[in-house]
């Protein structure tokens, strides 16, 4: 056997038994690089005398081009082999379910929040916001709050240090602030809701020093209290999800406000559940009353052109009448066990008013 006869069988074995892209290389330059066995035979055709590399050219070059090929094709080969190896071990099994995600769960607070607001806007309510952190003229002074008014006490109310100029700003004790500030900044016809936090000093078992309000203003020039009336009953059946509820409106006193009223909502206690829209019994849920000329002349509203209505209500205490929640504290102690059983899931897109749907 010639010299280039063995020279090709140990190099297409070699080839052969190159199980990697490493080893194959590894033969190639063995064979074909600079250095290697068949180049140095390619060399050698300069040297040789016509006849002699007419004789040798076919055969080295032959040697070359099957030698080229077949490392191509062992390339190709464990390209071929490393491909399946992976789609082996990588198979992704699409049948497989989902693991679930932890997901977080909506405080009662934001969701009757949420609902609040969603029926209020069907009857063309904005929703306003404004600071929690107060100055008094505008807690207190615009709304006729009188400087001897027992809220306005240190026990009730928690005021900031004062400023360098001696001003004491403080907690806003209401959302009512932001009507006076949506009065001051917009012209009639005003149409808002204001839900948010707010602080009185204040703490037992039905109070926390921090709690949730929503109120709402309308202002025009003929509203009178027959749309409050209005507007309440269909807010009341709406939100406690009612087709008919009685209400009762008792004159009350709020410095705000002229005349005055409480307002109570039809409820059956007798069973285990508090039903609305049934029953024989009352139940608190709101104050209101046509604002005072005083408070609309503070912010700039002539009181002999417009007249208008407000009136608020606990967004916690909604959110536990409607839901079924017995203790207001646990409301806000971030306990996750108490809210994965109050909350109410992300996900569930609420009808109007969210449901039930947990
Ligand atoms: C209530 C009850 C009655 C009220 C009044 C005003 C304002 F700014 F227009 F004068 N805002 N909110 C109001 C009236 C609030 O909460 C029990």
């Amino acid at each position: 056997m010639t010299t280039l006869e063995t020279l090709e069988r140990e190099t297409l074995a070699a080839i052969d038994a190159a199980n990697d892209d490493a080893a194959l290389e590894a033969v190639r330059i063995s064979a074909l690089g600079k250095k290697g066995a068949i180049s140095e035979l390619l060399k050698t055709l300069g040297a040789m005398s016509p006849d002699e590399r007419k004789a040798q050219g076919p055969l080295i070059n032959g040697l070359r081009d099957r030698v080229s090929a077949a490392l191509a094709a062992r390339k190709a080969a464990l390209g071929q082999a490393a491909l399946n190896a992976r789609l082996e071990t990588e198979r992704v099994d699409v049948t497989l379910p989902v693991r679930p995600v932890g997901m977080g769960r909506i405080h009662p607070v934001s969701q009757v929040a949420d609902e609040v607001q969603q029926i209020f806007a069907d009857m063309g309510f904005a929703v306003a916001e404004g600071p929690d952190i107060e100055d008094d003229e505008t807690n207190f002074g615009k709304l006729n709050i009188p400087p001897e008014h027992p809220a306005r006490q240190m026990h009730d109310t928690f005021y900031l240090k004062p400023q360098a100029d001696g001003v004491r700003y403080l907690l806003r004790t209401h959302t009512s602030p932001v009507q006076i500030r949506t009065m001051l900044q917009q012209r009639p016809p005003i149409r808002v809701i204001v839900p948010g936090r707010v602080y009185r000093c204040d703490s037992d078992q039905t109070h926390t020093p921090m709690f949730h309000q929503v109120e709402g203003l309308v202002i025009d020039e003929t509203t009178h209290m027959g749309h409050l009336k209005w507007v309440l009953e269909e807010f009341c059946k709406a939100f406690f999800e009612v087709p008919q509820v009685r209400m009762r409106f008792r004159p009350s006193y709020f410095p705000f406000t002229e005349p005055s009223a409480e307002v109570d909502i039809q409820c059956d206690r007798r069973g285990s559940e508090l039903r609305f829209g049934e029953g024989k019994d009352w139940l608190e849920i709101l104050g209101c009353g046509m604002v005072h000329p005083k408070v609309l002349e503070n912010c700039g509203i002539d009181p002999h052109r417009y007249q208008g209505f407000a009136f608020g209500a606990g967004l916690d205490r909604l959110a536990m009448l409607k839901y079924g929640i017995p203790d207001l504290r646990p409301m806000f102690e971030s306990d996750l066990r108490w809210l994965k059983h109050y909350g109410f899931a992300a996900l569930d897109i609420p009808s109007l008013a969210g449901g039930l749907a947990r």
